[in-house]
């Protein structure tokens, strides 16, 4: 259920923006102080991922929407102290906590907007250098779906039927693999936000918000599903299947 590289990142950009707080004027303090949470780079160029997903929207999704995800819930934070110090997958899992309503709505978009997108730009490599299905998820996988093919058929099927925006998740749920989907930024760890039957360990999301495909596919979502297999990085979804 962790997801320790996201937290040791933010654990040591925290660290490096105390330190420098520390050699700042004082007079200064307050504008010197970092963000919260702060955009994680991309693993490739955004122009790496065509023809699949193209440079233009990877630009915008990454540096428009994820960044703006990241602002709203920093701006959060610094309005809400009680916050403060709670790394991003305890705000994700710790939602119904959230007594103030309208707070709770913002955290549950925003970190959750976060986080979603965080994992989704990690399971995504350049065509041919993200490895193929193997070992121990490719038994899993034929375990609860028969084959690789049926499960990306059921996947995608599950892509194409969520309504509006939202995303489809392979998750690991009681040592088997499941595929559901979630609304808007909703994630299968949002205990009390999600139905019980959608809740684990998220191994694989695919993001179906029009601003992931509409520039290049415009409406044709299934087109940018069946695409988006080529971009797929199988070995951190492996990785992320054997820390699950
Ligand atoms: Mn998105």
């Amino acid at each position: 259920m962790n997801t320790p590289d996201l937290n040791r990142r933010s654990f040591v950009k925290l660290s490096l923006a105390a330190g420098t707080m520390a050699a700042a004027p004082s007079a200064f303090a307050q504008e010197a102080a970092a963000p919260t949470f702060t955009l994680p780079e991309l693993g490739f160029k955004p122009g790496e991922l065509e023809p699949h997903i193209d440079a233009k929207t990877m630009e915008i999704h990454h540096g428009k929407h994820h960044a703006a995800y990241i602002n709203n819930l920093n701006t959060a934070i610094a309005a809400n102290p009680s916050l403060k110090g709670k790394s991003l997958q305890e705000l994700v899992t710790s939602l119904p906590d959230v007594a103030d309503e309208a707070l709770r709505a913002t955290l549950r978009n925003n970190a959750g907007g976060h986080w979603n997108h965080a994992v989704f730009w990690e399971t995504l490599a350049p065509a041919g250098k993200g490895g193929q299905v193997q070992g121990s998820l490719e038994s899993a996988i034929k375990a609860s779906f028969s084959s690789v093919d049926e499960f990306k058929k059921l996947f995608g099927e599950a892509a194409t039927k969520r309504f509006g925006s939202g995303w489809a998740w392979l998750i690991l749920k009681d040592n088997k693999l499941k595929i559901v989907s979630t609304a808007n930024q909703d994630n299968p760890l949002m205990k009390g936000i999600v139905p019980d039957s959608d809740l684990g360990a998220p191994i694989l999301g695919l993001d179906v918000w029009e601003h992931a495909y509409y520039l290049h596919y415009q409406n044709r979502r299934p087109d940018y599903i069946a695409a988006w297999w080529n971009v797929v990085n199988w070995k951190e979804v492996s990785r992320r299947f054997e820390e699950a």
